[in-house]
């Protein structure tokens, strides 16, 4: 039981005291309460199938949950990578699963596959915010709402025999602190069983030395901390797939045919396909959903909402509230505001200043025009006088000339009419 004392720093502290019950209470049911209410809820499970188109992840997946998904071949042509999600309700005695598969379509069909990790980021990325907005809504619905994160990638590696593609490395290098990747052999029944182990070796030297974190079953619970060191051991787990079934005795048995005889999907020593579903389905689900939640989300959930100027601690590393920070950012708002304002103001003044300038600039020049047009016309109009006086006084002179001319050419006729 406990108890809250106030010691003399003020502080709270906390004292733990065992007591002994006098009879039966009745809280040694809440775990069959967890496990009833959890049935009753049921439980969602996202798994993610990263491989080139016809690597065998559908037939995979028919294989796993022992159904057929109905699912249709993708084209090899496609000019980018996509994502394609479908949602089942799957039920085994009184448990029901909601599970989303969700498949690459077009992955590795590119000449250029720099970009082919960026739907698959994008998606899982999406899946996040999409939790994330949920929880920040002042009415969330968690309860209701369809979970779609990713809880496990199984990335389909090509049977080879030579190790991983650049591809794999720079796509799980990318995923491998947003989600847990289980990488896996695709189609091991196309390669032999020593050159398998060699391949299994190449692949995790090659993870390791590239630094990509592949997910670890977990061993620190003792119910199961045997069985997943081992199977971690194992991985890459080499599987086949199918829809066929052959008899064996009076048993209809999940495997492959050839010419030269058959592999049985869940027999051991052909494949590790029971390993995997062992593992994924039968040991780790439940820790897989929540090392999304707690460890992939929770990773997302830091630094978006860092990135949205939320913190912890202030620069002197003291502890700031979530209210400290809203009202720290909204005076910041507020500041900037009212400097952009300020700062628009100033330039409005300037820009009229300017304009007023120009304007003044350009009376200046009008004044200028006006009078050396007047200027110009006053030289033209006394031009204009000068040349009419100048032409009335030669008017005149004409005028003169010509009486004179008449006076003299009539005395000349006068002269001449007398001689006669
Ligand atoms: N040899 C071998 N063939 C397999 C295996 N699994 C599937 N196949 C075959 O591979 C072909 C493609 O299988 P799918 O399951 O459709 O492959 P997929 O990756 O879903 O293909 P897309 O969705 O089109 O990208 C089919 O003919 C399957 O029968 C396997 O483990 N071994
Ligand atoms: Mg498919």
């Amino acid at each position: 039981m406990a108890s809250a004392e106030v010691c003399a720093a003020g502080k709270v502290e906390n004292q733990m005291r065992t007591l002994k019950l006098a009879g039966h209470v009745g809280f040694d049911s809440l775990p069959d309460q967890l496990v009833n209410k959890s049935v009753q809820n049921g439980f969602v499970f996202n798994i993610m199938c990263i491989g080139e188109t016809g690597l065998g992840k559908s037939t995979l997946m028919d294989t796993l949950f022992n159904t057929n998904f109905e699912s249709s071949p993708s084209p090899h042509s496609l000019p980018n990578v996509k994502l394609k999600s479908n949602t089942y309700e799957l039920q085994e005695s009184n448990v029901k699963l909601k599970l989303t598969i969700c498949d690459t379509v077009g992955y590795g069909d590119q000449i250029n596959k720099d970009d082919s990790f960026k739907a698959v980021v994008d998606y899982i990325d999406a899946q996040f915010e999409a939790h994330l907005q949920e929880e920040l809504k002042i009415k969330r619905s968690l309860s209701t709402y369809h979970d779609a994160r990713i809880h496990a990638c199984l990335y389909f590696i090509c049977p080879t025999g030579h190790g991983l593609k650049s591809i794999d490395l720079v796509c799980m290098k990318k995923l491998d602190t947003k989600v847990n990747i289980i990488p896996i052999i695709a189609k091991a029944d196309s390669v032999s069983k020593a050159e398998l182990q060699k391949f299994k070796t190449k692949i995790i030297e090659e993870l390791q030395a590239n630094g990509v974190h592949i997910y670890q079953f977990p061993t620190d619970d003792e119910s199961v901390a045997e069985v997943n060191t081992s199977m971690n051991a194992h991985v890459p787990f080499a599987v086949v797939g199918s829809t066929e079934f052959i008899r064996i005795g009076n048993k209809q048995i999940r495997a492959r045919q050839y010419i030269w005889g058959s592999v049985q999907v869940e027999n051991e020593s052909h494949c590790d396909f029971v390993k995997l579903r062992e593992m994924l389905i039968r040991t780790n689900m439940e820790d897989m959903r929540e090392k999304t939640h707690t460890r992939h989300y929770e990773l997302y959930r830091q630094k978006r909402l860092e990135q949205m100027g939320f913190t912890d601690v202030d620069s002197d590393n003291k502890p700031v509230s979530f209210q400290q920070t809203f009202e720290a950012k909204r005076s910041n708002h507020l500041a900037e505001l009212q400097q952009k304002e300020d700062e628009m103001r100033q330039m409005f003044v300037v820009r009229v200043k300017e304009k007023e300038a120009e304007l003044k600039d350009s009376e200046k020049d009008l004044h200028a025009k006006f009078d050396k047009l007047k200027k110009d016309h006053a030289e033209e109009k006394r031009k204009l006088e000068e040349s009419r006086k100048k032409l009335e006084e030669e008017f005149v002179e004409f005028s003169r000339r010509k009486a004179q001319l008449t006076a003299s050419h009539h005395t000349l006729t006068l002269g001449k009419s007398k001689k006669k």
